[in-house]
């Protein structure tokens, strides 16, 4: 393994939802920077609005590309982010969800609202991690992530980032979002280098502070999932949605969509 997973590390993540893995990708950067210039001259249809008409700068969001982005595929399947991911989750197996390219480039003043991203997702489970990545040196434009949240008992209401709507139907079952500046809640962010990268829980309350630097700000994450997660269903459209995906509830994810990863 290239990047170094310590005791501490396992259980910072176990704690806090949230840890800093120094030079996760540090050997893929150009590779990962490549796939994301591929991705953004070929975005998808899930290609996700993220300004309204007015708002300076850019932020390209696409997600669920690795099978037509071959650099993304290689990272995915040649680095060893599935041991990392298997380390920190404490999970034998690791299982893709998707992946997801997140570009604020300079002068996006608009900070990525607080949100937590499970509930948006058809899989939940104990072991789930993410690894957010930037693939330019990161001071003020970093990754918040709200500690302990992954273990609050209510999910986080979700919302659609832009117009700030409910996504589902029944606000009730959420708790609302919360303030952390405002609250004073415990909230991790680092200064990080082109390839390193905040591993988090599905669970953990997080958001991105705006770009107004001058630099780009791209960003690459991995979604991935280990032993106990498994198929829920959600009432309406997930994101990603994955249309005709064929599961039903307390099935793993198919492996011929999700590859396992590990072992
Ligand atoms: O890059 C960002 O602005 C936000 C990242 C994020 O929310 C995520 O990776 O889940």
């Amino acid at each position: 393994m290239a990047a170094v997973v310590t005791e501490a590390m396992v259980a910072a993540f176990q704690r806090d939802g949230a840890v800093l893995v120094k030079g996760l990708w540090a050997e893929w950067v150009e590779t990962l920077r490549a796939g994301v210039a591929r991705n953004m001259e070929n975005p998808s249809a899930a290609q996700m609005a993220t300004l309204k008409p007015g708002e300076p700068g850019l932020f390209f969001d696409d997600y669920c590309n690795w099978t037509r982005i071959p650099e993304f595929e290689q990272v995915i399947r040649q680095s060893d982010v599935a041991d990392v991911a298997a380390r920190l989750m404490q999970s034998e197996t690791v299982q893709l969800f998707h992946d997801h390219v997140l570009v604020k480039e300079p002068g996006t003043a608009k900070p990525t609202p607080w949100h937590t991203d499970g509930p948006y997702y058809f899989v939940q489970g104990r072991q789930t991690v993410s690894f957010w990545s930037p693939l330019d040196p990161v001071r003020e434009a970093s990754l918040r992530c709200v500690a302990g949240s992954h273990l609050w008992e209510k999910d986080v209401l979700p919302t659609r980032w832009l117009s700030q709507t409910d996504f589902y139907p029944d606000a009730g079952d959420y708790m609302p979002i919360p303030d952390p500046d405002a609250e004073g809640l415990r909230v991790l962010e680092w200064e990080m280098e082109p390839g390193d990268a905040v591993a988090f829980h599905y669970r953990t309350l997080h958001g991105a502070r705006g770009n107004t630097t001058a630099n780009r700000r791209r960003a690459f994450s991995l979604r991935l999932v280990g032993d106990d997660a498994r198929y829920v269903s959600r009432p309406g459209p997930t994101s990603p949605p994955f249309p005709g995906h064929g599961m039903t509830p307390g099935e793993r994810l198919r492996e011929d969509w999700f590859p396992v990863l590990k072992p």
